[in-house]
């Protein structure tokens, strides 16, 4: 797994990415299943998407990848898998060790080896069935890649390990970090030694007891005279932690993220956020994209002008954040969903699903500075009462485990009624004027009176970003009419919408336009027959990330934002000067 910088120089790490054994099972329980009878006839890629190779291409069922790791020393080890899609069993010499439910989110699973060869099996199951993967839904609009589909990495433990490491922007000035170090100890009462650097330089060297298997330890770290990090000067910097002969290295930007009355403020300064919603997904490799592709989107997003990206509908690729930390583009971090009903939230085993999907999502893009805000709930019933408990539990969830960013949810139901805009730092709203209701002159009517509908339910004081607006556009079909569907179309409506919204008024702080890039949707013939190819085509490129007309329209005019930002920011900054 490439992150951009060496996570560990102490601790043994080995990547597991390759190709392994593959097998496809069937329609089958996992349950029913004898290890010994599977026939690993097939290979397969890790990290990989087996129903995007053509000879599994839309099968769904029970799949098994096998690989044989060699074991140096007798110690506990732990298997770290960035994402399986989307239920797993892991065996270690077809003893059972763990199982996990859900993709997009990192985990991890533990066992004690011996010197010598062993055999991990996993079970890996891509059906769309309540039973074993609840956040993954036959009517969501994208199609659900099934397989091993981020980096697997094997760790050996020591006796007293660090388990995570947290840094938090105290304050900007004078610059502080808050530094959380976790750390585990399989022997009480245990002493160590404890040393966090900064960029090189030793901010902490102390003997600490251990008195406890899981304990957190907690330091206000003063950076003088460090860089901040802001889109425009994405500086990062590298907390390293050394514990006895563990360690653990992270990266950082040292930013504030803050509402202030309509606006969003990045450092004190208020920020528009221009972007796009990206889905992770291509025909290739479905949600298994390769650094290739990552840095390809992100080549384009800077090409277009955006410093900001809704990852819909799913937490990201930590590989992605990173090339997000770095290009200064602001990430909204979503937990995996799609228009959740009171059913599903009143289902204790999907809200536990969506509880635990939250806490894996901020714990895998905590340290990031490109994540500016959390997300989750996308387009789900909020104005039903029925929802208000669940919308409370999940929104609650994130901010109890960082209080550091603002909280969202991007609502359908502004017009309608939402009634939970009260929980939200920050109003999101999903429209789609001139594509679902209404035609294209009657854009500019429609959004103002959606901000009317946020100012009457006693949200106007807050900043409101569209997180989802558009058109669709067959790749390559032009046509004289320029109807709905045309490359001709999207690209008009997109120039009435963000001349809106950015040109004409400012009243809203972002913009995400639905969507970067075209994507597979969900094969169900309810959902297919209403998207041509199988596809949700209201990308501004294709799957293949190639430009509709559109992309040239938004580039223009993101950049004629620009320079009316630094042209305002050159006046305002100017006011007082003259006498
Ligand atoms: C909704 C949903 C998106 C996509 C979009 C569309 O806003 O949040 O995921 O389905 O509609 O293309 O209709």
């Amino acid at each position: 797994m490439t992150r951009r910088y060496r996570e560990h120089d102490l601790r043994a790490v080995a990547s597991l990415d390759g190709v392994w054994d593959f097998a496809f099972v069937g329609d089958v329980k996992a349950d029913s299943i004898d290890l010994n009878d599977i026939h690993f006839d097939s290979v397969m890629p890790v990290p990989g998407c087996f129903d995007a190779m053509p000879k599994y291409a839309g099968m769904r069922g029970l799949v098994a990848y096998r690989t044989i790791l060699n074991l140096a020393e007798e110690a506990r080890y732990r298997l770290v898998f960035e994402a399986v899609h989307h239920w797993c069993r892991l065996f270690v010499d077809k003893k059972q060790i763990g199982e996990h439910s859900g993709g997009f989110t990192r985990f991890d699973v533990d066992f004690m080896g011996k010197p010598g060869e062993v055999e991990i099996i996993l079970l890996v199951d891509n059906r769309l069935d309540n039973g074993c993967s609840p956040l993954h839904l036959d009517y969501y609009d994208w199609y659900h890649f099934g397989g091993i589909t981020r980096p697997v990495r094997l760790h050996c433990l020591r006796q007293v390990w660090i388990d995570r490491v947290r840094v938090t922007t105290g304050s900007l000035d004078p610059p502080t970090v808050m530094v959380q170090v976790d750390i585990i100890t399989q022997v009480v009462p245990a002493e160590s030694t404890l040393t966090i650097k900064i960029n090189d330089e030793i901010h902490i060297l102390e003997l600490i007891s251990l008195e406890n298997t899981h304990s957190t330890w907690e330091y206000v770290i003063p950076l003088k005279g460090k860089t901040i990090w802001s889109p425009n000067s994405p500086n990062l910097h590298l907390l390293y932690v050394m514990l006895g002969d563990d360690d653990l290295r992270v990266r950082f930007g040292m930013r504030e993220v803050r509402v202030v009355g309509r606006d969003i403020h990045i450092n004190g300064e208020a920020v528009r956020l221009l972007g796009f919603n990206r889905h992770e997904a291509h025909p290739q490799f479905g949600h298994a994209l390769p650094e290739t592709i990552m840095a390809t989107d992100v080549q384009q997003l800077l090409d277009l002008g955006c410093n900001f990206v809704r990852g819909s509908h799913y937490p990201q690729d930590s590989r992605f954040l990173d090339l997000c930390d770095e290009a200064g583009i602001c990430v909204w971090v979503e937990a995996t969903g799609w228009q959740q009903t009171a059913q599903h939230l009143a289902d204790e085993s999907y809200l536990d699903a969506q509880l635990r999907n939250v806490d894996e999502m901020v714990a895998m893009a905590f340290n990031h500075p490109s994540v500016v805000m959390w997300g989750a709930l996308n387009e789900g019933a909020s104005h039903d009462p029925n929802c208000m408990e669940g919308y409370a539990e999940v929104l609650q969830r994130i901010r109890s485990l960082d209080n550091s960013r603002p909280v969202t949810y991007a609502s359908n139901h502004i017009p309608d009624g939402d009634l939970n805009l009260h929980l939200v730092d920050l109003v999101s709203i999903n429209a789609y004027p001139g594509w679902y209701h209404g035609e294209i002159d009657e854009i500019p009517k429609i959004l103002e009176d959606i901000f009317v509908q946020v100012d009457s339910a006693g949200q106007g004081d807050k900043p409101i970003i569209i997180s989802e607006i558009g058109a669709g556009a067959i790749p390559g079909w032009r046509d004289w009419n320029a109807t709905r569907w045309t490359e001709q179309y999207q690209a008009r409506l997109l120039e009435i919408v963000i001349r809106c919204l950015f040109l004409d008024n400012k009243r809203v702080a972002g913009l995400a336009i639905w969507q970067f890039c075209d994507i597979r949707t969900s094969e169900t013939a309810s959902r297919i027959l209403g998207r041509p190819r199988g596809f949700n085509n209201k990308g501004v490129v294709d799957e293949y990330r190639r430009p509709k007309l559109a992309y040239g329209v938004i580039k223009r005019l993101f950049s004629e934002i620009a320079s009316d930002e630094r042209n305002l920011h050159s006046d305002t900054s100017g006011i007082g000067t003259e006498n």
